[in-house]
């Protein structure tokens, strides 16, 4: 493992000589201990970026030519899948299963970001219809320039490569910053961006707290374009710090997801989706429907099932086989998540299941699978993100009422809705305020479909052709004739 940063196509140490210490939230047991980088470094990986950008011909590259390179790192990130996937669940805590699937499907972003890169080669400019005929005018796409991408722990590869790989699909360079609590696979994805042969500067992986280097690059005046996935606080953060040079911004940020089920979904199918949407990387996941709305006439026999299910389900290091429910990912937010659950109780909400610490489990920071019933409205557990293991449960009486609870909360990250009436289904997924609803499911998500949120949730859109125009600017050339 690495325990350098990789800036300007070189492993180098960083200018201060920090380090910090990695942590296996299984065992509660150091790891790893990463280069802490200073600004002093952010301020190298940034000019290489921008030598590579300006100077160096990253961008000038036919996007067949990009494709290429990012094809060649989706083929090294499959060569070593289970290596990667192995390094995930010890830094990150999830059960193995989901880390390989992870990892395959940063393989298969940038394995898509390269398709799209040469279809860049296809469209190079747009024709435009003027009134005025004594002038022509065509519009094209170039990249912003240097992307400062800046990431969470929950999904630590695949956050990386859905930054990296439109920004490099669009011609931009990069300097990623990882959380410094996962930092191990943006090291591994460094080391085979290297060995695909990626030109110096295009890529700089950089190590190191939130508030030094993360802070360095927002700051950075040579940084054209933030993109962020994490939480509010810091999204507010980089929004401010890019209003001082306008920098382009996107925000991927939290969200509370309702899931609204009517009373003629099947009830099994139901609890099965529903506890996928919350349990499924011990809830650290921004579009978790931790916020479970059921129609009255099935809602006891619905509670019962899910009560039933989530104490089955089994908790253990993720690197066990059949376990289902891995360790939070650090102290820190394992401390938080249980506040929230003292805080929700004290404000009058029941604990149905859970809300303990399991037992048998010395090390790690493990939380059961906990369901809250009664959470009153106005109150913390039910308006915030917990990002834990914790799903909020209510019942409504019509679709009206629904749709109105659905709504009111100041995120829009997701939503689902399960109904057999497909035209009720389709009606409530349209008035869901939301920017990704599911229906008759929770969660499934893909690469080719737009990925963001409404309202407090975020700002533009990751994945698809959506998430390559995160990265390109639109210029217009008119000719007088
Ligand atoms: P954040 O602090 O938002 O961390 C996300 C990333 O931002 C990390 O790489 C972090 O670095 C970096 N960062 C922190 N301060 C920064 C600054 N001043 N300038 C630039 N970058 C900065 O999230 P967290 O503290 O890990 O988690 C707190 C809560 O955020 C969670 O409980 C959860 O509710 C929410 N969260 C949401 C998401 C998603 S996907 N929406 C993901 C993670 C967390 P370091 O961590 O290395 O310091």
């Amino acid at each position: 493992m690495r325990k350098e940063l990789y800036i300007d196509g070189q492993w180098v140490a960083p200018v201060k000589g920090g380090a910090f210490e990695i942590v296996n939230p299984a065992t509660e047991e150091v790891i790893h201990r990463a280069a802490a980088a200073s600004a002093e470094d952010v301020d190298i990986a940034v000019k290489a970026a921008r030598r590579a950008f300006d100077k160096d011909g990253w961008p000038k590259l036919a996007g067949r030519e990009r494709a290429r390179y990012l094809g060649a790192i989706a083929e090294g990130i499959r060569a070593r899948q289970a290596e990667i996937a192995h390094l995930e669940v010890i830094d990150n805590g999830k059960p193995f299963p989901e880390a390989d699937w992870d990892v395959a499907d940063a393989a298969g972003c940038f394995d898509f970001y390269a398709g799209l890169a040469e279809q860049l080669d296809n469209n190079p400019e747009e024709p435009i219809a003027l009134a005025d005929a004594r002038f022509t005018s065509k519009a094209i796409k170039e990249p912003v320039g240097v992307a400062g991408a800046i990431i969470p722990w929950n999904y630590p590869l695949l956050m990386a490569a859905w930054k990296v790989a439109p920004a490099l699909a669009a011609g931009c360079t990069v300097v990623l910053k990882p959380a410094e609590l996962t930092s191990l696979t943006a090291l591994e994805l460094a080391a085979i961006a290297h060995e695909a042969g990626l030109p110096p500067g295009v890529l700089n992986i950089v190590t190191g707290a939130g508030s030094v280097a993360g802070q360095a690059i927002i700051d950075h005046r040579q940084v054209d374009k933030l993109a962020f996935t994490g939480s509010g606080p810091v999204g507010s953060k980089i929004m401010a710090a890019a209003a001082r040079d306008i920098k382009r911004v996107s925000l991927e940020l939290g969200g509370k997801s309702p899931f609204v089920v009517f009373d003629d979904a099947d009830i099994e199918e139901a609890v099965e989706w529903i506890m996928f949407g919350i349990f499924w990387n011990q809830g650290q996941v921004c579009s978790a429907t931790s916020r479970v709305l059921v129609q009255e006439g099935i809602y006891e026999r619905l509670l019962a099932r899910l009560v039933e299910e989530a104490k089955k389900i089994r908790i253990g290091n993720g690197l066990e086989e059949g376990v289902l429910l891995g360790p939070l990912v650090s102290r820190r937010q394992y401390e938080q998540v249980f506040a929230a659950i003292e805080a929700a109780k004290a404000a009058g909400a029941t604990v149905a299941c859970g809300g303990k610490r399991p037992a048998g489990f010395e090390k790690g920071y493990y939380i059961e699978p906990t369901v809250l019933t009664n959470a009153p409205l106005d109150s913390d557990a039910w308006r915030e993100e917990i990002f834990g293991p914790v799903l909020c449960i209510r019942p409504f009486s019509s679709e009206e009422e629904a749709i109105e609870l659905a709504n009111d909360s100041r995120f829009g990250l997701a939503a689902a809705v399960m109904s057999k009436d497909d035209i009720r289904a389709e009606r409530v997924a349209a008035a869901f305020r939301a920017g990704i609803v599911w229906i008759n499911c929770s969660q499934p998500t893909f690469t080719e479909a737009p990925w963001g949120g409404y309202k407090e949730s975020g700002i533009g859109r990751e994945l698809g052709r959506w998430g390559l125009e995160n990265y390109l600017e639109t210029k217009q050339i008119t000719k007088y004739v």
